[in-house]
């Protein structure tokens, strides 16, 4: 049987040169390897303050992007994670099974969180709302950049450790990632992650 694939990505604003490597370059070779899920994950765009809006033109333009990039909907299964509810609903169950540490500890996080006051709790529980997404699906495979990938290997972790407690619940999704460029430094401060 076809591998299935999943990836998504955040309508947080100007797409970067990591989820043009990471993702949507490569859309056209995924689309020939398997059954392929793409999705907006405008849940995730909610973890930093943002207009309303704002975030609803992202997602149209998002949108389009991935249509422009060589999706062909008749293919591909293509659509906004905030309009299947099971995304939040299987996030609420996969927090009880991560440690404050772990997630703590996440280099996203870290960045993210610097320096700043008013952190929001869901900046900190992005990563089960990510597995979330990815476990739902039975999937094969998660095309992601190079920046992602702590997320993935927490997400693997997670589901091993969900499969051990109960039974063979989830797959364990492989993680494939670009082979040159994976991580895309910014070109203002080479040091730190584009963004
Ligand atoms: N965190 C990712 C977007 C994302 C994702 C996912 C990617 C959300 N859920 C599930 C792969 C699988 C990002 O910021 N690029």
């Amino acid at each position: 049987m076809a591998d299935r694939i999943l990836t998504g990505i955040k309508p947080t604003g100007q797409l970067t040169l990591g989820n043009y490597i990471g993702v949507l370059k490569r859309l056209p070779q995924m689309i020939d390897r398997g059954e392929c899920i793409f999705f907006i994950a405008d849940l995730h765009a909610l973890t930093l303050p943002i207009d309303p809006q704002v975030l609803r033109q992202n997602t149209i333009d998002l949108a389009s992007f991935y249509l422009a990039a060589g999706l062909d909907p008749e293919r591909v299964t293509l659509f906004l994670q905030s309009s299947v509810s099971e995304h939040a609903e299987l996030n609420a169950i996969m927090q009880n099974y991560l440690y404050m540490g772990e997630l703590s500890r996440m280099t996203q996080f870290k960045d993210k969180s610097a320096g700043k006051e008013g952190v929001s709790s869901a900046l900190l529980t992005y990563p089960p709302l990510m597995a979330a997404d990815i476990l739902l699906y039975n999937t094969d495979v998660v095309p992601v950049g190079e920046d992602q990938r702590q997320h993935l290997e927490l997400t693997r972790d997670l589901a091993e450790r969900f499969n051990n407690k109960y039974n063979d619940i989830f797959k364990i999704p492989e993680i494939s990632l670009p082979k040159a460029g994976a991580r895309i430094m910014s070109l203002q401060e080479p040091t730190k992650k584009m963004s």
